[in-house]
């Protein structure tokens, strides 16, 4: 079902059922590679699913069984990023990767077929990834010229050791989804005809806990790494809460009222 109001978008698909929504990356004749548009729509459709509260879970996916996604589109790569239809030249996958990552919900990178180079990181950025057993992983920056020392490089350590991250960006080989698995690239590998019902059990699973629990958790694993940001995130769910409490709303009722704000009866924890 694609809600009402939901954008025309021509290089991907938006699709929401059961709170939950499912962008498409709709670009198979080039194994589901990136320009700038696709991205630009990707960026709209994510901050879709972010702001709609019927939407508890986003699914990342790529059209077909043979690409999650291919990366950034080769053929309009120009001199310092890939060309957009004005001619301006983008790296705006990585505005893509910091959306995915801090949006407070979960995201999962459901994957069939490649995930190479940008779409790699894509995958690796979602907070779970669920492979089918036809998935292949891996960088190719150093062959084509291009690297991603950002995300790409740090949260790559981060989740399969310094050691084997350097490897996967060293030697650009690719990963059957049994070694993927092997080496926590991705959560659980299944049979590829059971990748959508295995994703949607995983997703209806975490649709029957605690909202605020998971969106808190979610920001408490970036936190650290992500510095003055990260604590922002985590301190802004605290706002959100105090929001909630009697003695929170007593500051703006009172300024509301033109008196002065009375928190005396609200305790001093130990
Ligand atoms: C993905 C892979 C391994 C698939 O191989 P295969 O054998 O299944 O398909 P084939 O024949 O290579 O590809 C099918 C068609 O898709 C195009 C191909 O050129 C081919 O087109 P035709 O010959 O049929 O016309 N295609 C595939 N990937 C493409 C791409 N990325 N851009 C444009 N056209 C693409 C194999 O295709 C492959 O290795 N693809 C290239 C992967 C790659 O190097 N991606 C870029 C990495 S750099 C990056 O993404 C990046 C970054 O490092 C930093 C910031 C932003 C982006």
């Amino acid at each position: 079902e694609t809600p009402a109001g939901a954008p025309e978008y021509q290089d991907i698909l938006y699709h929401q059922a059961e709170r939950i929504a499912r962008i498409t990356i709709n670009r198979p004749e080039v194994r589901n590679a990136f320009r700038p548009q696709t991205v630009r729509e990707l960026i709209d459709a994510f901050r879709r699913a972010h702001l709609d509260p019927k939407v508890g879970v986003i699914v990342l996916t790529g059209a077909g069984d043979l690409a999650f996604c291919s990366g950034g589109d080769q053929r309009i790569r120009g001199h310092e990023g890939y060309r957009d239809e004005a001619g301006v030249e983008h790296l705006n996958v990585l505005e893509l990767q910091r959306q995915i990552r801090t949006l407070p919900k979960p995201v999962v990178a459901m994957v069939a077929g490649y995930a190479i180079g940008g779409g790699h990181v894509l995958h690796l950025i979602c907070d779970l990834s669920i492979a089918a057993d036809n998935a292949r992983f891996g960088q190719t920056g150093p062959r084509v010229g291009s690297f991603d020392g950002g995300f790409g490089a740090g949260i790559m350590a981060r989740t399969v050791g310094l050691k084997k991250a350097k490897e996967i960006w060293f030697l650009c080989r690719q990963y059957d989804a049994a070694e993927a698995l092997d080496m926590g690239l991705v959560n659980t590998v299944v049979p590829l005809a059971e990748l959508e019902r295995t994703t949607v059990e995983w997703c209806r699973r975490m649709l029957q806990l605690s909202p605020t629990a998971l969106r808190i958790l979610k920001a408490s694993f970036n936190a650290d790494t992500d510095g003055m940001a990260g604590i922002q995130e985590l301190a802004g769910n605290a706002t959100a809460l105090f929001y909630t409490t009697e003695e929170g709303q007593e500051g703006r009722n009172a300024f509301l009222d033109k008196r002065d704000p009375d928190f005396s009866r609200f305790p001093w924890r130990p």
